[in-house]
């Protein structure tokens, strides 16, 4: 019966913590969200190498970018639709989901940064339009 008593007890510490973390504010570090299914490092300044992998088979996923260089990277999709802000050196950017139809992406502080990522039925990226395709 000892047994049966103590596992009582701690199903009701799991649900009571549970519901304490869901009264708490947003924006909480501590906040639950769904760990990313895929990391693209972000390399170098070098034109579309900048990004391993590149492309990233990644639309409809949830991504992360990790910084591997030692400046500062900022990622931007091209039509402007997410924006990690500044990642530093050695540091990881927010979960960001990727358009299920895939994408172009650039550095905003290195616009010659550039990468992309394919369409989740596993098509290749979009054609890339407009003033952030020269990866130099
Ligand atoms: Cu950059």
């Amino acid at each position: 019966m000892r047994t049966e008593t103590l596992t009582s007890f701690l199903v009701a510490v799991v649900v009571a913590t549970g519901a304490c973390s869901g009264d708490s504010p947003g924006g909480s570090p501590m906040s639950p969200s769904p760990p990313p299914n895929l990391t693209i490092s972000i390399a170098r300044q070098s034109g579309a190498q900048s990004f391993t992998p590149n492309p990233a088979s990644a639309g409809g996923q949830l991504v992360v970018f990790r910084n591997d260089d030692t400046i500062v990277h900022r990622v931007v999709l091209n039509d402007g639709s997410i924006d990690t802000g500044d990642v530093a050196p050695g540091a990881t950017s927010r979960p960001v989901m990727m358009p299920a139809g895939g994408t172009n992406y650039h550095c905003s502080l290195h616009p010659a940064m550039i990468g992309s990522v394919s369409a989740a039925s596993g098509a290749p990226p979009p054609a890339c339009e407009g003033i952030y395709c020269d990866g130099y």
